[in-house]
């Protein structure tokens, strides 16, 4: 089998390169690279494990984009289509290759599609670890153990290991006394301060990407002012309100109120209106936006100031809002969804060409109303508030009536519109779920896991998108308990 693998794979390397000489010049003679195949695909295999609430990448079928080079699978499909229309016969192609290995390891086309294994690569391939089977000293190995999970669910959300005492009590205990007991403590740690303060602040980091130097708790003093430009404090706090108690997540997209702590208590509790800057000596560092064009995380001052920072059309704004709260990552090809006539280039970066359009067809429309958002104003108190002359005022060609953002196919008139369309969204589902069951296993679910993952995502809604419902759930799946 080991031989075997190593053979496959000098192999699939050898074509790849070969099919990247052979094509190399053929990027050049294509008038207009817009990739429609990852949702064109999804369409054809909705079942597919990325496909529930996420696109394909290009990997499936491409060795690279830019110069366009395909990997086996994709060659066995481009000559499936034998020059057909790519929209009309991509369904029919894909179907008639599905029973062969086009990459040589042993699992047929359609098998590894359901795993979620790279059809067009050889080294990727599932190769169940096999599981121990009998007893440790410890734990069952191969088979969920509550003694397993129990022990692991005190660590992540009490941030505590459990005491001896304890797990010898659980071990006692019949398997259904046992997991009411798993669930009971874990409902007390996720309503205690560790999990409420630590555990979702350290959550959020990836989300809200701090920097200390700027935010306000700054020791950076120039010209006597406090290099504060903005606080993230009021996205960690908004973030844990809505993550604790219940709430229901999807106001990370669409809140219009923002958090404040009782510092007594640790109450967290919401509030109404503009924020003005707490420090006269601080540049910024409060919430000027009015309620009405605020959109949760995606409006905090801090997000607008660090993201859109000094872009006319603040495409890295709408691009992290799109990998931290949809789950998919453009730099990386992820969540491609072309817009017909796009990008316009409408402020003349030169992302029309072929090679750029794979990615700005995408994501230029998704940034158009993220461009009526200030981004770093250094006057004061003016950082991240909403002015719609601004994308006229800085791009000479802009034209309003063309400057929607297009979200998934929908078009969307306002960074408020972009909020709600994304939180009801079957991405922002997976990609809540995703953040917390990587949080919980540390890693991303294996292809065995993948039905049980995409059960959890499903049952979001049901649970009004409660995340420690979700915890709840994660700790009973297999791949949580399984030592
Ligand atoms: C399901 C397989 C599949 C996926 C996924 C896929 N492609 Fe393709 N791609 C193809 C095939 C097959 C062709 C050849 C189509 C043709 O020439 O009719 C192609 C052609 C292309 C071309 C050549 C120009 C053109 O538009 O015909 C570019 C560029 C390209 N793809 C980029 C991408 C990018 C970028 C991604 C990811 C965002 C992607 N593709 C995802 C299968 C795929
Ligand atoms: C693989 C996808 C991809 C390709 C290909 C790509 N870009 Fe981008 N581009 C992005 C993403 C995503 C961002 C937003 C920054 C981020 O979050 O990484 C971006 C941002 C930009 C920005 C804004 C930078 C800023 O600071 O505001 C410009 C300008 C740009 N790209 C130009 C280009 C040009 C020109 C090309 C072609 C030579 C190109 N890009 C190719 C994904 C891509
Ligand atoms: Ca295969
Ligand atoms: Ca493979």
């Amino acid at each position: 089998m080991g031989e075997h693998r190593i053979e496959a794979t000098k192999w699939a390397r050898g074509w790849t390169s070969a099919v990247i000489l052979a094509t190399g010049g053929l990027g050049a003679g294509v008038a207009q690279a817009k990739p429609v195949a990852p949702r064109l695909f999804c369409d054809a295999y909705p079942e597919h494990p990325e496909c529930n609430g996420a696109l394909v990448t290009c990997e499936t079928c491409h060795a690279s984009t830019d110069p366009v080079a395909w990997n086996p699978y994709g060659l066995a499909l481009l000559t499936a289509l034998a020059g057909d229309d790519f929209d009309a016969g991509l369904a029919a192609a894909l179907r008639s290759i599905e029973d062969a290995d086009s990459d040589g390891d042993g699992a047929t086309n359609l098998d590894e599609l359901q795993l979620g294994t790279n059809p067009g690569r050889a080294e990727s391939l599932w190769n169940p670890i096999p599981t121990p089977v009998g007893s440790s000293d410890h734990y069952e190995l191969g088979e969920y153990d509550v003694a397993f999970a129990y022990r692991r669910a005190m660590v992540l959300y009490c941030g505590r290991s459990p005491s001896y005492d304890d797990l010898v009590g659980i071990r006692e205990l019949d398997d259904d006394a046992a997991a009411a007991r798993l669930h009971d403590d874990l409902a007390a740690c996720l309503d205690a301060p560790y999990w409420r303060t630590t555990g979702l602040r350290e959550l959020a980091d990836p989300k809200v990407k701090p920097i200390k130097s700027v935010g306000a708790d700054t020791t950076v003093i120039i010209q006597d002012f406090k290099v504060v430009l903005a606080d993230y404090h009021w996205d960690y706090r908004l973030w844990r309100y809505l993550m604790a108690d219940d709430r229901d997540m999807r106001a990370l997209l669409t809140a219009q109120y923002h958090v404040v702590e009782d510092p007594q208590t640790g109450l967290l509790s919401p509030v109404e209106g503009t924020i003005p800057r707490p420090d006269p000596l601080a540049i910024d560092g409060g919430q000027p936006l009015e309620p009405e064009h605020r959109a949760g995380m995606l409006t905090t001052q801090w997000f607008l100031m660090s993201n859109t920072m000094f872009s006319e059309l603040p495409r890295t704004t709408a691009a992290q809002a799109y990998r931290a709260y949809l789950g998919m990552d453009i730099s990386k090809h992820e969540g491609i969804w072309p817009v017909a006539g796009e990008p316009a280039d409408v402020d003349d970066r030169g992302v029309a060409a072929p090679a750029c359009a794979q990615c700005h067809s995408t994501l230029d429309p998704l940034a158009y109303v993220f461009a009526s958002y200030e981004g770093i104003i250094l006057e004061g108190g003016k950082t991240g508030t909403w002015d719609p002359e601004r994308p006229a005022a800085l791009i000479p060609s802009w034209d309003d009536a063309l400057r929607d953002s297009t979200l998934f196919g929908q078009t969307v008139g306002s960074v408020v519109d972009w909020g709600r369309a994304a939180a009801d969204s079957p991405a922002f589902a997976r990609s809540m779920t995703m953040t917390l069951y990587t949080h919980a296993l540390g890693r991303g679910p294996t292809p065995d896991e993948a039905a049980a993952f995409g059960e959890l995502v499903d049952t979001l809604a049901a649970d009004d998108y409660s995340a420690n419902r979700l915890i709840h759930r994660i700790v009973d799946t297999e791949g949580f308990g399984t030592p």
